[in-house]
């Protein structure tokens, strides 16, 4: 809806097969590019799923699900659906239903209430639930927030992959039984599912404690992202007044997201399962829930059983860079070029028939990937190729993969003025990035790969330092500078960096 770099959402709606993701916890450390996680999104732009015909497949399986949990003694009928809600207090004034002080927030309070009433929404659990309701200021700051440095992806990637997290997803995935069940049932892997949870919320430690109505209501009435944040109250009071989750259960990220696996509610409303048979969905306490409802959602966005995520790809002497990021092609297109991967090992029975793109995600200093349709449907989670790419990393290493071949290279974070300075120079170069809003995207990277073919460079599509300043130099002063040096990567050292 805003900026986008490398988008990001993931929500599923049944009526209408949107995507919505986007990320939480794993911010706290800062980010690749400012889209790549919810702390810093700024993407909230609805994309369209494929596979819409596959819904009543989908709700059969998670039929399906139930029954298999229940038949293999995992389930214990439990208590039922869950009735938390309070009894509701008669509205005191049904005029002006919020009195927060802030007289924008209240407008768009009341006239919020009024449209959800005459579209049938349930006007006592409304009113109660926005009575004392007030805007949340540190939603608002985290929601502008602009990072002066993007986190370099290799340090994204090292600090996202580590010993400490692989011993400690062993762990975790050992102590929910129901995942040889929740993989079976939804064909996505078990390592890859413990990888999210890993990832969202640090195996359930970080679901974040807002108050997601009071957030979502500080977003919806600040009006950026307003019609996706009224979708998400709606469905919060559809939670709400269905029983299912008490508002004080309702905590999660400042940007609406919930429970363990950090769903929004539309996409509880849509996807949530009960993965331990008990009855409920509850992504919160539950692990077996959060994890089978992950797993829910990735089958949706059409995971392919049996096929990888990524495998890192060894590139031939003399390879054009500019293949990076561009055709899909089959590993067998690909070794006729060259291309092969580095664990052939490691390669899973449907990949032969599946295209891979190449990913260069240092440019050519670094590591590249075949990034298979997996890789994809990981990223409508969370649209952030360093948000993919480290999930199926630790994935990687949690079913038994080798270490990469070739090393991340030390990057240098590039600030956020070098950013807008590298695109306004290819804009005024002719090779046009998209907006100079400081986020490297696709349409940045491809317009710095025509630049850099047509200079005679490597055309990796990577933005370094010195790439910053040999385009503000041409820019400013208008003369192409003489074709470098070879970089040498592996000289370069990050300041500060351990
Ligand atoms: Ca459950």
């Amino acid at each position: 809806m805003t900026r986008v770099a490398d988008g990001v959402v993931f929500v599923m709606v049944r009526s209408a097969p949107f995507a919505r993701v986007s990320n939480h916890a794993s911010c706290r450390n800062g980010q690749v590019s400012p889209a790549t996680c919810r702390i810093c999104h700024r993407t909230y732009r609805p994309r369209p799923l494929p596979g819409r015909g596959r819904a009543s497949y989908l709700d059969r399986m998670d039929r399906r699900a139930f029954l298999i949990l229940t038949f293999a003694g995992a389930a214990d009928p439990g208590p039922g659906p869950l009735s938390l809600t309070e009894p509701s207090p008669p509205p005191t004034d049904t005029d002006t239903p919020v009195r927060s002080g802030d007289a924008a927030f209240d407008a768009w309070a009341a006239d919020y209430v009024t449209r959800s009433e005459q579209a049938g929404a349930p006007s006592a659990v409304l009113r109660r639930e926005f009575a004392g309701l007030t805007p949340d200021p540190r939603v608002l700051a985290l929601d502008g927030r602009q990072p002066e440095f993007s986190k370099p992806i290799s340090d994204y990637i090292k600090g996202a992959v580590t010993d400490a997290r692989t011993a400690s997803a062993r762990t975790h995935m050992a102590a929910v039984p129901q995942l040889p069940a929740i993989e079976t049932l939804y064909g996505v892997p078990a390592p890859v599912l413990v990888s999210v949870w890993a990832m969202e919320t640090g195996f359930g430690a970080v679901m974040g404690d807002f108050d997601v109505l009071r957030s979502l209501a500080t977003l919806a009435a600040e009006g950026r992202r307003r019609v996706w944040a009224e979708a998400q109250i709606t469905a919060l009071v559809k939670i709400i007044a269905s029983g299912e989750a008490a508002r004080a259960q309702l905590k999660g990220s400042w940007a609406g997201a919930m429970g363990q696996t950090q769903f929004e509610p539309e996409t509880f409303l849509t996807t949530a399962v009960d993965g331990d048979g008990d009855g409920r969905r509850d992504i919160w306490g539950s692990p077996a829930d959060a994890l089978a409802s992950a797993a829910n959602l990735l089958a949706k966005a059409g995971w392919a059983p049996g096929q990888s995520w990524q495998a890192e790809a060894i590139l031939p002497a003399g390879f054009d860079y500019g293949l990076a990021e561009g055709e899909r092609l089959t590993p067998a297109a690909w070794a006729a070029l060259g291309v092969r991967p580095a664990a052939p090992e490691m390669a899973r029975p449907g990949d032969a028939g599946a295209t891979a793109q190449l990913l260069l995600p240092t440019g050519a200093a670094g590591p590249a990937f075949f990034a298979f349709p997996n890789h994809f449907v990981i990223r409508k989670y969370n649209n952030s190729v360093a948000y993919a790419l480290a999930v199926g990393l630790l994935a990687d290493r949690l079913a038994g993969a080798p270490p990469l071949t070739r090393p991340w290279p030390a990057e240098i974070p590039l600030s956020l003025a070098d950013r807008i300075a590298a695109q306004e120079s290819l804009a005024k170069l002719g090779f046009d990035p998209g907006s100079a809003d400081g986020l490297i995207g696709s349409n940045t990277r491809m317009a710095l790969r025509a630049w850099q073919r047509a200079r005679g460079l490597p055309a990796d599509g990577y933005l370094s330092v010195d790439i910053v300043g040999r385009l503000v130099a041409e820019a400013t002063l208008g003369v192409a500078p003489a074709v470098p040096t070879a970089p040498a990567p592996a000289a370069q050292t990050t300041p500060g960096a351990p």
